[in-house]
């Protein structure tokens, strides 16, 4: 078993480690790290000193990375492309409260608040590796619920076989969203029988406090065994559906972001290896496993289809 049975107690309080940071400010040493390009521009080969070098083993167990590696190196296009940036772009972006509205093939729709989410479904902390398709990883302790709880409610109708998540589109507070070059909104879909696997979590915290607005607040969903473009941030529509949904990064880019992304080592991405990976404060490269480490929770899903063709 895989699933990352971590605690959070064990590794660096998120106040020893920002009592870090501040020596690390006062002491003048800058956060290095390069600024890596773009999803569909090239992978991450970059073997740079991280802000965090030094504070975990160089190989081994999973150690969840510091909040501070979290929270200021992120993917979220509706900000910017430049990973260091969204963190002060999304500073004022409000993320409660926060509604969720629920459509489509379902017996129960309706509009739900994230407050009263994590009152009827007790978030609970999940330690999780996220595996970029740009071949950068890292390890984060989750607060969120399974999507499963939240399904079982709603209640899918017999002909639902899909559901589609779709991000805010608000470009007065996501200034991305202002550049057209991109399908807004961010859209993102999985099987029902994906969706409803105990590994994938709606989440709604890290690291025992709020999800912060650069990591996806209000609500974002977290996939562990798919490359990370499938975990969807800041969701305001899940619409359970009998079509296969169209996703922001397969509408840009088929043949090289599928519906399915599962983490697989043994594909490429058509312009790099998937084979290895780095891990945020680490000096080596590791190797990927396959569906990202969870192989036993999921790999049944797809038995009989060739991850080849359904990349
Ligand atoms: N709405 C939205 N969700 C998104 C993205 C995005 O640009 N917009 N980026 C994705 C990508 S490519 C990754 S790797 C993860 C990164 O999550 P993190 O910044 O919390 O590590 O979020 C995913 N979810
Ligand atoms: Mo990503």
């Amino acid at each position: 078993m895989n699933t990352q049975k971590i605690n959070s107690s064990e590794i660096t309080p998120k106040n020893v480690y920002l009592s870090r940071r501040d020596f690390m400010r006062t002491a003048g040493v800058i956060a290095g790290g390069v600024a890596l390009v773009a999803c569909n521009v090239s992978p991450d080969k970059s073997t740079s000193i991280d802000s965090a070098a030094g504070t975990q083993p160089p190989t081994g167990g999973d150690v969840p990375n510091t909040f501070e590696d979290i929270t200021n190196y992120n993917n979220y296009y509706e900000f910017t492309t430049d990973k260091q940036r969204v963190a002060t772009l999304a500073k004022d972006f409000k993320t409660s409260p926060w509604d969720v509205e629920i459509s489509g093939m379902v017996s129960n729709p309706g509009k739900f608040s994230v407050d009263d989410l994590i009152k009827k479904y007790s978030p609970e902390e999940r330690i999780y590796r996220l595996r970029c398709v740009e071949a950068w990883s890292m390890v984060i302790p989750w607060m969120g619920f399974p999507l499963a709880k939240l399904l079982a409610d709603v209640q899918p109708t017999s002909d639902a076989r899909y559901v589609r998540f779709e991000t805010l589109f608000d470009p007065s507070e996501m200034p991305g969203q202002k550049q057209g070059s991109y399908p807004w909104p961010y859209q993102e879909g999985l099987r029902i029988d994906e969706a409803m696997n105990d590994l994938t979590l709606l989440s709604t915290g890290l690291y025992g406090g709020e999800l912060p607005a650069q990591s996806g607040g209000g609500v974002r969903l977290v996939v562990p065994w798919k490359y990370g473009f499938k975990s969807i941030k800041a969701i305001v529509k899940i619409e359970l559906t009998d079509q296969q949904p169209t996703t922001l990064w397969s509408t840009i880019a088929p043949n090289e972001y599928g519906f399915y992304a599962n983490v697989n080592p043994l594909v490429d991405h058509p312009r790099w290896s998937q084979a290895t990976e780095r891990r945020i404060g680490e000096f080596s490269r590791r190797d990927t496993l396959m569906f990202n480490g969870y192989a036993d929770q999921v790999a049944h899903l797809y038995e009989g289809m060739d991850l080849n063709r359904n990349y």
